[in-house]
């Protein structure tokens, strides 16, 4: 039986898109924004509104039956939800910021956040992008935020995730995440899967934050030590995909334009895939029906765990109305849909995943109807041939077969692709150029420092080249996934 998950959100970024994120998985699940479920659309037959119903579909319904008498439903939103005597529910989430804004507008917009599970500083200044902010901050206030999550997960029955939201550029959700995460491991130590969505900073807009490499870097050690698997979301590859994906969509690209500082629509599209990620948790079938599956299947080694996910939503583009499920595996192997820019996405897509090469690779394809077997065969086979596999996995192409909310009126294609590749080494080794640049000259370091003693900059020196030796460590490791006998001996060089 799959576990909850407890949801933690940290700072502006972590907030803005954590809200989406419940938005989505509420519109998935007919609740209201007050937290009140609309009636679950009754099935057509005995087999349910899933012509496509996997084997154990039985199994989950009257499983959900018993637990809950009150309300017919095939899927679980009481994974991510706790539902309340009340006949409410309520997200499984902790907010945290150092300032109050985004937090109060999230508590506006979506009124069935709970406001007790909330911290927020009294100070209300934020961490002023800087990571040591945020981490001083959460060290100081770990108690107050432990309870909180202590609570969330008192209220569960077989507590199995905590996943995180946050930006690793900033100050508090990098800073003061990293400090969670710290604690996180510390006290749910086993069983429990961590796993974040950790959003990068944008390589073309830096002029806002100067510093960003040092709280990027700063983060990265914590995400390597304690995280079981991270999610790389970029800014700028976000900002491609809606550009390219969403371009002919009028509403999305009317509100980027009306806003330029607005995030909405990379939010959305995190929020899609990181919803999408949990499809086949809170709607059922036979495989991946929990988070551990999920991560076990793309996460050889506890270094190996820098997810990339490309999204292609294209079933709300007015002038593509249905593609099918060859298509869609082909859709969601171009590198132009790719999320954690780890890909140059001018380069064509041959020629970039000839570079990359793949530890894992699973294609979700989310659907309302039955699935055409043998289209997935031949995508199956089409991505297979397509992808540079690391030697000394199995070649094989994991399809998740994801059951489309029957909320959701729309019941064309959609899909998203996770995998486990070695283009991540691009990721790291730009924030590690752009950290060299900033510490050769020993810039803004003294924001990093509590005093001015010559100890205190080299405490903090210090501190940088550790985490520097931690990133190429896992460079390291996925350049040496490449060779043949990564997995037999450590010693071995790698075999490019
Ligand atoms: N995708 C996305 N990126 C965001 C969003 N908000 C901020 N960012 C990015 O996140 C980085 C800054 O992180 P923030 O989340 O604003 O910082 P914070 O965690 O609130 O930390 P402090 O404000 O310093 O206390 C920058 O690279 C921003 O471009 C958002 O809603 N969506
Ligand atoms: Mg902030």
């Amino acid at each position: 039986m799959p576990g909850e998950t407890i949801t933690i959100q940290a700072g502006q970024c972590g907030n803005q898109v954590g809200l989406q994120y419940w938005q989505q998985l509420a519109s998935e699940h007919g609740i209201n924004k007050d937290g009140t479920p609309t009636p679950y659309p009754q099935p057509q037959s005995h087999n349910g509104s899933f012509p496509d119903s996997q084997p154990d579909s039985q199994d989950s319904n009257s499983g959900n039956t018993t637990s809950s008498k009150r309300l017919y439903r095939e899927d679980h939103p009481e994974l991510f939800f706790t539902f309340s005597d009340s006949n409410t529910y309520t997200p499984r989430s902790v907010l945290i910021d150092l300032e109050p804004s985004v937090v109060t507008k999230a508590l506006s917009t979506l009124p069935m956040l709970n406001p007790r599970s909330t911290h927020v500083s009294d100070h209300g200044n934020g961490a002023a992008n800087n990571w040591s902010n945020g981490y001083k901050y959460g060290s100081e206030h770990i108690e107050s935020i432990l309870n909180l999550l202590d609570k969330e997960a008192d209220k569960c029955d077989n507590l199995s995730q905590f996943q995180l939201f946050h930006s690793v550029a900033g100050g508090t959700g990098s800073g003061c995440g990293s400090k969670i995460l710290e604690v996180l491991q510390d006290r749910y130590t086993s069983k429990k899967i961590i796993t974040t969505n950790s959003i990068f900073p944008s390589n073309e807009k830096t002029s806002d934050v100067v510093v960003q490499p040092y709280n990027s870097l700063l983060t990265l050690q914590r995400l390597i030590e304690f995280s079981n698997a991270t999610f790389v979301f970029h800014n700028d590859a976000l900002n491609t995909i809606e550009n390219t994906v969403f371009s002919q969509r009028g509403s999305l690209q009317d509100q980027r334009l009306s806003d330029a500082t607005s995030f909405q629509g990379t939010n959305k599209l995190i929020a899609f895939v990181s919803a999408s990620v949990s499809n086949p948790m809170r709607f059922p079938g036979y495989m991946y029906s929990s988070i551990e599956s999920i991560v076990s299947s793309l996460v050889p080694t506890p270094d190996l765990k820098f997810l990339t996910t490309s999204v292609a939503p294209f079933s709300t583009q007015s002038h593509h109305n249905y593609i099918n499920e060859y298509d869609m595996f082909l859709e969601l192997s171009d590198d132009r849909y790719k999320t954690s820019g780890c890909v140059s996405t001018t380069s064509s897509s041959l020629a970039s995943s000839s570079e990359i090469a793949y530890i894992s690779l699973m294609n979700y394809l989310i659907s309302g109807s039955k699935l055409d077997r043998n289209e997935i065969r031949k995508g199956i086979l089409k991505v297979q041939a397509r992808t540079n596999y690391v030697p000394w996995t199995s070649r094989s192409v994991g399809v998740v077969h994801g059951k489309k909310s029957p909320f959701v009126k729309d019941t064309n294609l959609e899909g998203i692709q996770i995998s486990n590749n070695t283009s991540i080494i691009d990721v790291f080794n730009r924030i590690l150029r752009q950290y060299d640049l900033l510490v050769k000259r020993k810039a803004y370091l003294s924001t990093y420092t509590e005093d001015n003693s010559a100890e205190e900059l080299e405490r903090v020196v210090d501190m940088f080249s550790e985490c520097k030796e931690s990133v190429v460590r896992v460079i390291d490791e996925y350049s040496a996934s490449r060779g043949v006998n990564y997995l037999e001996d450590d010693d071995v060089e790698m075999d490019i």
